[in-house]
């Protein structure tokens, strides 16, 4: 029986019982120093345990409550996490978010659980099988995508079969070979249809596609959008979490209104480049897709898929690189975000500065203040951070706000991707901070979907699946 077995389940609440307990527990016995909290085997155990009290069987939800489905690339993450537990079990998962794939090759943000209510906006907001012609006609999902971080799981759940016997190594190399075409068919998605302009960047037409919903980089091109008659609507988050900690109800009448011109032109790849009042350019997503070009073309090599595919797959990794890099500020080697609609740079100071570290391909010199400015005053290195994380939003900036979403609080998802890319970069001191100070912050025990930089108190939503997945991946 493994430790995990032997722990009661966590409850299945959010916003203030068994994460937030907890990190008042540990910030009390410790006359306020949060942690050390939980040892590594607790956490590990804790973790794994999460995940399968977030498990409806063949999807694990983005968090029990206030994300009772299936998210694209929390899924991912979440089989990152699931692999080292079971191989099989992380096949499953990206079986069923690939199950809900699009005729065009759109991977959706959103996989609904069948018959779970509780979030908004839910299928009947979306009506995507009824609306768009691409959508499948099986499991219900919404009509946006969110960003490619499929072949990193993929590489992680093949990295844990080479540990096991026979026939787990059999099960993903059985996967593999049954995804592949479904895997290229997303990434020639995403270079074709997305890559409006030629120019090797990823244009995004609502900020949920870049996962970084209310992020600071997207306000002006918010001011944009002005709502018109919108349908009346319920917002279910609030009901589940403290307001003050998520996207306010200016915001979520735009977020709407973008789903009702997409409806208006049934999500059609081609209208909704020249409809939507909301288009950037995202540098982050395209970093990550070059990242995750080159990460799937190394799977490829290695395992024998079409030599045709792997070449491909290797063009789009160059051409989008050269995409980010084309955005840096020369000395700074610091990337940006480009609004479509009011043909301007965007040069808020987020995470998305850093993508240029994801995917490499800048100069030496270039690199090397990036890094400086990643671990300087301005990002991990502010004297005042309580762990040496990634905030979402520089805390010298003047859009930053501690508690609020994206626009300030660090998000151990980010901090674990920048751990896995440092280490799969060459940079094993640095991936071995982020993941020391990942672990340090995580050991509360609230597995919260972002937390306070500069107290670590546990924000959002408890017991969140990516988190735990992080960790687990952190301790496998
Ligand atoms: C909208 C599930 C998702 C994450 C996103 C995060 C948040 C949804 C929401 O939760 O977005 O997609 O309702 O706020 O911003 O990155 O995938 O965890």
């Amino acid at each position: 029986m493994s430790t995990a077995e032997k722990l009661p389940a966590p409850r299945r609440t959010e916003g203030g019982d068994f994460g937030r307990r907890a990190y008042l527990r540990v910030s009390s016995h410790n006359g306020g120093m949060n942690g050390p909290g939980f040892t590594p085997t607790q956490l590990a155990a804790r973790a794994a345990y999460l995940l399968r009290g977030n498990d409806l069987g063949t999807m694990t939800t983005a968090a029990p409550k206030l994300y009772p489905h299936m998210w694209s690339w929390d899924a991912a993450f979440v089989a990152v996490g699931l692999a080292p537990l079971s191989v099989e079990r992380a096949v499953m998962e990206l079986d069923t978010l690939l199950s809900a794939q699009w005729r065009n090759g759109m991977i959706p943000h959103i996989v609904f659980a069948n018959g779970v209510d509780g979030y908004f906006p839910g299928p009947a907001r979306w009506e995507c099988r009824r609306l768009a012609a691409d959508a499948p006609a099986g499991p219900d999902t919404s009509g946006i995508t969110q960003p490619p971080v499929h072949a990193i799981a993929v590489q992680r759940i093949l990295d844990h079969s080479r540990r096991h016997g026979r026939s787990t190594r059999a099960t993903a190399a059985e996967f593999l070979d049954r995804r592949w075409p479904d895997l290229m068919r997303w990434h020639r998605w995403l270079a074709n249809a997305r890559d409006t302009k030629h120019n090797g960047r990823i244009t995004l037409y609502h900020g949920w596609e870049s996962g970084m919903d209310n992020s600071p980089r997207w306000d002006r091109a918010y001011e944009n959008v002005v709502p018109g008659d919108l349908p009346a609507y319920e917002r279910a988050d609030i009901q589940l979490v403290d307001p003050t900690e998520r996207p306010s109800d200016r915001e979520y009448d735009r977020y709407l209104w973008l789903v009702e011109q997409m409806r208006r032109c049934g999500y059609d790849d081609f209208q909704l480049a020249s409809t939507m009042s909301f288009a950037v350019e995202d540098v982050f997503v395209t970093a990550i897709f070059a990242l995750a070009n080159e990460v799937l073309a190394g799977i490829g090599e290695d395992c024998r898929m079409p030599r045709a595919d792997v070449r491909e797959l290797y063009e789009w990794a160059d051409y989008f690189r050269a995409g980010v890099i084309a955005t840096t500020d020369p000395r700074t080697g610091a990337a940006r975000d480009y609004d479509v609609r009011l043909g301007r740079w965007i040069t808020t100071e987020t995470l998305a500065m850093f993508a240029p570290l994801l995917c490499g391909g800048l100069p030496r010199d270039g690199e090397r203040s990036l890094l400086r400015l990643f671990e300087g005053p301005r990002f991990c290195g502010h004297p005042d951070l309580r762990y040496a994380l990634p905030p979402s939003t520089s805390p010298v900036s003047k859009d930053f706000r501690s508690r609020e979403y994206w626009r300030g609080p660090v998000w151990p998802v980010m901090s674990w991707l920048f751990s896995w890319v440092f280490a799969r970069r060459g940079w094993a001191e640095r991936s071995f901070m982020l993941r020391a100070e990942g672990l340090r912050q995580a050991s509360d025990g609230s597995f919260a979907e972002y937390y306070e930089p500069f107290t670590g108190e546990p924000l959002g939503s408890m017991q969140q699946s990516w988190t735990a997945a992080s960790v687990l991946d952190w301790l496998g």
